[in-house]
């Protein structure tokens, strides 16, 4: 049997509308751990617990508190979930934290909740038929538009087995979590526990984590290893995305770990203090957004003042979708894609939110105009490693119209043509000597391979030249110059490739760090055949020499080629013939 699906569920919702008392009817778990908020039955942190579901699956939830005055609590909570159980008490209706909680999970990108009508022992059936119209009308045109609403008494249990069909079909028909192999874990709570450390809970998204994995905390990037790993009360030895943890770490005390830090493998990551973003201004703002005021992003699990930078107009009005450059205070492990909401410290306001588009922003604020393409990404910047790609996005880099995969490269198509087309000037200019390769950069070396792929240069021996060109060896000078040299050449004019690639062909030799022309064996092998006849028990080096008319230097390894090549043999000081000796 497979195992089951698990989707993590927040609640949201007013004050006192009956989140807890739900969550409490749904898990037999009371949400709210602390005496302080048993004593005034109000939340005031969020809450966690988790229940199975009829046909096996599972859910955990967040529960969150409705009071405007812990808000923020709220958008920790919310950060990772994969939906939302929507609290609207049927006593009250519609009230001020059901519109700022609809709108930021709106901002936050969630997709999927039901909709509960809650105390409906308290109300009559017509009042209820009025709320519900009431509240279809707030939803309309909100991702929960055409959700279940579901009737229920936490007190009488009236409606709580059909809410947990509804929950059990919601769990079916929400996407897991996304898994990229990349665990990202924003802690929620961090605490000390008896004999084990420091743990650490959040909701794990991107990967998976296992036990001795080493990660990191914070912004300083602590390392830890995970000493163990707990999920829904369960020991286990690994974890995957999209489940409530807790995270045993070793190397870390639980002082040191907060709420909002976040918890990654490091070399996954390349963690920014400044962002492009999208912002969606909530119309209901009665002002503009301008870059003056005192933002305050929720980011995961985290809230972080920010300066906030509009690219391009100058104010954002109610309403309106714009970009927005992020100065966060410190180093955060973003991805495109991620959502956030913005807040208002002053005026204690949620503004609005939207998704990160860039994470290591390459262009001035005046020109950078954020989409979240990778084209985009790569045709700001020309050339970009796809590590570094693969680390600000959740995608899997490729080619395609505008972008080109070079390598550990991608580029944009443009870029790419004007480099090819300044590399095959270049190598017509240098004409048939063509350009040496070890001269060349890693990124010249890739786009010359286009080249070569393309048939339009061709690489010898380390030098590319135009295709079609003469060959670049055939009329080379230094032959000529060891030519005329003889036995007794001048040191050879070009360079090593060069001599080199004129050496694989056979037409000069190399003896000892001498380069002698072929001719000059041949003479020197014509040479020793008629001494041979004149002393056939042998010739000495100083014979040979004189006979070429030429100084030891060059004698010595002229012998050892003729050596080299069977056409004598060596016997003490003097040379015989070998099986090559050419006939006189
Ligand atoms: N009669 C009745 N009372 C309910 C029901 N659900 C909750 N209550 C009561 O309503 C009050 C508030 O319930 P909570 O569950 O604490 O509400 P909450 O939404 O969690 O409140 P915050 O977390 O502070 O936002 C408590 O006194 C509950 O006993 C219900 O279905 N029927
Ligand atoms: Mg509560």
């Amino acid at each position: 049997m497979s195992s089951p699906r698990v989707r993590v569920v927040a609640t949201a919702g007013h004050v006192d509308h009956g989140k807890s008392s739900l969550v409490l009817a749904l898990t037999g778990t009371d949400p709210d751990r602390f005496a302080e908020e048993k004593r005034r039955g109000l939340t005031i942190d969020l809450g966690f617990a988790h229940a199975d579901l009829p046909g096996g699956d599972q859910v955990s939830f967040i529960d969150v508190p409705g009071h405007v005055r812990f808000l923020r609590n709220m958008l920790a909570g919310v950060g990772g979930v994969d939906a939302c159980l929507f609290v609207v008490a049927a006593t009250e209706g519609w009230k001020p934290q059901s519109e700022e909680h609809l709108r930021i999970l709106e901002l936050l990108g969630i997709r999927a909740g039901l909709v509960v009508l809650t105390k409906v022992d308290l109300v009559d059936d017509e009042w209820l038929e009025l709320q519900t119209l009431d509240v279809l009308d707030r939803l309309a045109g909100t991702f929960l538009a055409d959700a279940p609403i579901i009737g229920v008494s936490a007190h009488t249990g009236a409606g709580l087995d059909e809410l947990r069909s509804e929950l059990a079909s919601l769990v079916e028909r929400t996407d897991a979590a996304l898994d990229i192999g990349r665990p990202r874990l924003w802690v929620d709570r961090s605490f000390a526990a008896k004999g084990s450390g420091t743990v650490v809970t959040g909701t794990l998204t991107g990967g998976g984590v296992a036990v001795d994995d080493h990660l990191t905390v914070g912004p300083t990037a602590r390392r830890v290893r995970v000493r163990s790993i707990q999920s829904h009360g369960h020991a286990v030895d690994a974890v995957g995305p999209g489940r409530r943890v807790a995270l045993n770490l070793s190397g870390v005390d639980h002082h040191e770990v907060e709420r909002g830090h976040p918890v990654v493998m490091a070399a996954q990551w390349r963690p920014s203090r400044r962002v492009d973003a999208s912002l969606d201004v909530l119309a209901s703002l009665d002002h503009a957004v301008s870059r003056r005021g005192a933002y305050v992003a929720y980011l995961g699990s985290g809230e972080f003042p920010v300066r906030v930078r509009i690219l391009g107009p100058d104010r954002l009005d109610p309403g309106d979708r714009g970009l927005v450059r992020l100065h966060l205070p410190e180093p955060l492990p973003l991805v495109i894609g991620d959502r956030f909401v913005l807040r208002e410290s002053g005026r204690d306001e949620t503004i609005g939110g939207g998704a990160i588009l860039d994470v290591a922003p390459a262009l001035p604020a005046s020109r950078a105009r954020p989409d979240g393409t990778i084209d985009t990404l790569v045709r700001e910047r020309g050339w970009v490693l796809i590590d570094d790609l693969a680390a600000w996005t959740t995608t899997v880099v490729q080619s395609s119209d505008t972008t080109a995969v070079l390598g550990s490269w991608a580029v944009s198509v443009e870029r790419l043509a004007e480099r090819r087309a300044h590399l095959l000037a270049t190598a017509e200019a240098a004409g048939a000597t063509g350009l040496d390769l070890a001269a060349l950069d890693e990124l010249d070396r890739l786009v010359l391979g286009t080249l070569e792929a393309d048939g339009a240069v061709e690489v010898h021996s380390g030098r590319a030249c135009v295709a079609g060109s003469i060959d670049p060896y055939a009329d080379h000078p230094v032959i000529d110059q060891l030519r005329r040299g003889g036995t007794a050449p001048e040191e050879p004019s070009a360079d090593r490739a060069t001599l080199r690639e004129l050496a694989r062909r056979g037409v000069l030799v190399d003896r000892d760090g001498i380069w002698f022309h072929i001719d000059a064996i041949d003479v020197a092998a014509r040479t020793m055949a008629t001494l041979l006849v004149e002393h056939p028990d042998g010739v000495t080096m100083a014979q040979l020499r004189d006979a070429l008319g030429i100084t030891r230097k060059f004698a010595v390894p002229l012998a050892t080629e003729l050596d080299a090549r069977g056409i004598t043999r060596r016997r003490g000081d003097l040379r015989i013939g070998g099986p090559r000796l050419p006939t006189v």
